[in-house]
């Protein structure tokens, strides 16, 4: 068992460099570089606003410290960059993004002091943008896949000061199983400038980890079955926020809640769209009904890779012990092998997954896997059928 452990690490971290980290902060028509992760060897930039994160990989345990600020819970760094209130920011990955399915959300969160010395664990959080459906049926994730930047706007009337900018990229290509959510966290400091008087109600205010749960609807979801409109977590959007911009409105989609989505329906709120525009064109987003999950939660070991990751072989061979009596040997064994034939195929579905996820496959081939079912490319016409037949209404 061991051993298989250490398959299943070795294979995770060959998959987690396929992933990557904010390397470009936009502000005010300003660009600031942040650091490559820990694990790799690069520049530490300790003067980016951009806090270093460990590695590459997805924090998937909800309960994590890293949460916060992503993968291994960085500490404060040496930069502030300066952000307009009403701007938008843009966040652009530093490599190719294999994920194409899942929100991307923008929180802030004041600090005590000024941003260099802000301790994310004591930071309360507020939602101030959050982009997950297009009316198309694909996700806002697919631009950071096509190589575009996230775009977020950042509230008008929202008082100056200190802030912690929480970018949070959720993947959602695994998430029908718990656990299976992958989280990409950064966090950037900033001084806002040119605000207004808004601040956060305490509604409105979550800790990480403790804002989200694992069975949360917009982090275990199967978003492949029966999946017609997103339940976005944690709190809902930051009543100040895009408050005096963006009144075009937005067509308000059919704000059809899942049906064990908790209550709480969020109105559609104007977002900016296209990133590779750095004008605020306004379009509204097809769904949002939120699902305020308070649960506080005990904040358990930091996972830094992802949890249940394929393994190439199975270690099948396991001592076999002694049987006692025919009878319950029997049934033992006929437990084990069903045991053995679900971790077995667990597994395969894993790395069929992982494989055309993490190799690039992913935007050529979509494959649906299921345990039982056969592997079936959906071609990318048919697809997109598939998805105005399902999201459309
Ligand atoms: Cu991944």
């Amino acid at each position: 068992m061991k051993f298989l452990y250490a398959v299943v690490a070795a294979a995770c971290a060959s998959l987690v460099s396929a992933h990557g980290v904010v390397e470009v902060f936009t502000a005010d028509g300003k660009d600031y570089k942040g650091p490559g992760p820990l694990e790799e060897d690069g520049p530490a930039m300790p003067n980016s606003p951009i806090r270093r994160v460990g590695a590459n990989g997805p924090v998937s345990d909800v309960t994590s410290p890293d949460m916060a600020c992503g993968v291994g819970n960085p500490p404060p760094t040496g930069g502030i960059a300066t952000v307009s209130a009403g701007s938008d920011v843009k966040f652009q990955m530093s490599k190719d993004w294999p994920h194409e399915e899942g929100p991307i959300t923008l929180y802030m969160g004041k600090c005590s002091d000024t941003a260099d010395k802000c301790d994310s664990s004591q930071v309360k959080w507020f939602k101030v943008d959050a982009k997950g459906l297009n009316d198309d049926g694909t996700w806002y994730q697919k631009n950071i896949a096509e190589g575009k930047a996230g775009v977020a706007t950042i509230p008008a009337g929202l008082e100056n000061g200190n802030y912690l900018l929480r970018y949070e990229i959720l993947a959602l290509h695994r998430a029908q199983d718990i656990g299976g959510a992958e989280f990409f966290i950064s966090c950037t400091q900033i001084q806002l400038v040119n605000g207004g008087s808004a601040k956060p109600t305490a509604s409105e205010l979550v800790s990480f980890p403790g804002a989200y749960s694992a069975t949360a609807p917009g982090i275990k979801v199967d978003i492949y079955t029966d999946f017609h409109s997103y339940s976005y977590p944690g709190p809902p959007l930051f009543d100040g926020a895009n408050g005096d911009s963006g009144s075009s409105g937005g067509e308000s989609s059919s704000t059809s809640s899942e049906p064990n989505a908790p209550t709480s329906t969020e109105t559609p709120r104007a977002t900016s769209t296209e990133p590779s525009e750095p004008t605020s064109t306004q379009s509204a987003e097809p769904t949002s009904t939120e699902p305020s999950e308070p649960t506080p939660t005990e904040s358990a070991e930091p996972t830094t890779t992802e949890s249940a990751e394929p393994t190439p072989s199975t270690d099948a061979s396991e001592p076999t012990s002694t049987p006692t009596k025919p009878s319950t040997c029997k049934q033992k064994r006929a437990l084990k092998q069903k045991k053995d034939k679900r971790a077995l195929e667990q597994q395969k579905k894993r790395a069929v997954d992982s494989e055309r996820l993490h190799r690039g496959l992913a935007n050529k081939l979509k494959t649906k896997t299921r345990i039982g079912r056969p592997v079936v490319p959906l071609q990318s016409a048919r697809r997109s059928n598939v998805h105005r037949r399902r999201f459309t209404h």
